[in-house]
């Protein structure tokens, strides 16, 4: 079976893995291959180096190196570089980088320096994690640079853009957004196999990622839309709300940004044109009659807590997928 995704960081990272474990257990006994399409817009370059923390979250999340608790970054994780950057008053400082974090950083701006595009680096990365052997191919949605910015008012009835990571870490989201905008996707053409995951895919499901910045961003590269739109795959996604509020992180803002109710509902009308299924909490009430997304209510909490319950969540998103085939 062939399934494609798309995913952001952390919602995203862990689902993969709870597919990745249920399709150890599947019926069908395999070969599988689940295609990741990762954002890029999170992207930033600090330092001199070039950060992809959404490719990151998944390259150590499913290689088994993620700090759990935080849901990116390494696991046992020191910081010795950023204090010596520090010292020599080298900035920013708002945005905390690990030593092995930094080592993923070194070599992929080397590579990227040599002149290799991101897809080749991020397979280099994801060869050293193991992705490969999992039957997880994982592609950043454009080889181009791509970088989220935030529409903010500049305090003099003005307004101004500042990059998502400074809007999301340093502001912690709290700077009313006005809008986003993908600096560079004027420019952007879908990475190598991406469009060809979707329209070649059994199942395209959509993991419980952030629907603005990062599945949003992914569907405005020029192709990704028309090809879920085009494909005969059916395509299943997981709401990232539970009760009509993120389960971490500031989706919610992001909505209010783009003047989207946070629900589940809402967020489902956002992908009307190319969902086939909508999987929401118990708890969570079904969208209007008049959209055309069928929601299905699982039977348990819509929470991703461990491995065990990934894998019964995509598990459950998979089983919906195949009963529209
Ligand atoms: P990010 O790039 O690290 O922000 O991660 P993603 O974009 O992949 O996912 C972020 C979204 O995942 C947030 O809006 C969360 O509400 C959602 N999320 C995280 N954990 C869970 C979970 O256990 N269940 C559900 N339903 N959503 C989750
Ligand atoms: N998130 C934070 O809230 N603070 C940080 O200092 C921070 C550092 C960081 C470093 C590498 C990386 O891959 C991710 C990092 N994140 C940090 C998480 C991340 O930038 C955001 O959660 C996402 O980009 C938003 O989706
Ligand atoms: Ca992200």
């Amino acid at each position: 079976m062939r399934i494609a995704t798309l995913a952001g960081g952390v919602g995203g990272s862990r689902f993969v893995r709870g597919l990745r474990r249920h399709l150890d257990g599947f019926a069908d006994g395999g070969p599988h291959e689940i295609t990741v399409i990762g954002n890029t817009g999170d992207d930033i370059t600090l330092w001199g180096l070039r950060v992809c923390p959404d490719l990151d979250t998944l390259l150590y999340t499913l290689g088994g190196g993620v700090h759990e608790a935080q849901g990116w970054g390494r696991t046992e994780e020191t910081h010795r570089i950023q204090g010596e950057l520090a010292a020599y008053g080298v900035q920013p400082q708002w945005f905390g980088l690990g030593d092995l974090d930094v080592a993923t950083h070194i070599a992929r701006s080397q590579w990227l320096g040599q002149g290799h595009t991101l897809s080749e680096v991020t397979a280099r990365l994801a060869d050293r994690w193991g992705l490969p052997t999992q039957g997880i191919r994982l592609l950043p949605m454009s080889d181009e640079p791509v970088e989220t910015h935030v529409v903010v008012d500049d305090g003099a009835g003005g307004e101004r853009a500042i990059h998502f990571q400074e809007w999301w870490v340093r502001h912690q989201a709290g700077l009313p957004a006005r809008r986003f905008v993908a600096v560079g996707m004027d420019r952007a053409v879908a990475a190598p196999g991406v469009l060809d995951a979707i329209r070649g895919a059994d199942v395209v499901l959509l993991p419980p990622s952030n629907p603005v910045v990062s599945i949003g961003i992914i569907l405005g590269v020029p192709g990704v839309r028309d090809a879920l739109r085009g494909t005969t795959a059916p395509v299943v996604g997981v709401s990232p709300l539970v009760g009509g509020a993120p389960v971490r992180g500031h989706a919610d803002a992001c909505l209010a940004a783009i003047g989207v109710e946070a629900t589940s509902a809402a967020v489902a009308g956002l992908f009307e044109d190319f969902l086939d299924g909508w999987l929401v909490d118990p708890a969570d009430p079904a969208p209007p009659a008049a959209s055309r997304v069928p929601v299905t209510a699982w039977d348990r909490p819509l929470l991703m807590p461990d491995v065990e319950s990934a894998a019964a969540l995509a598990g459950a998103a998979l089983d919906l997928a195949l009963s529209l085939q």
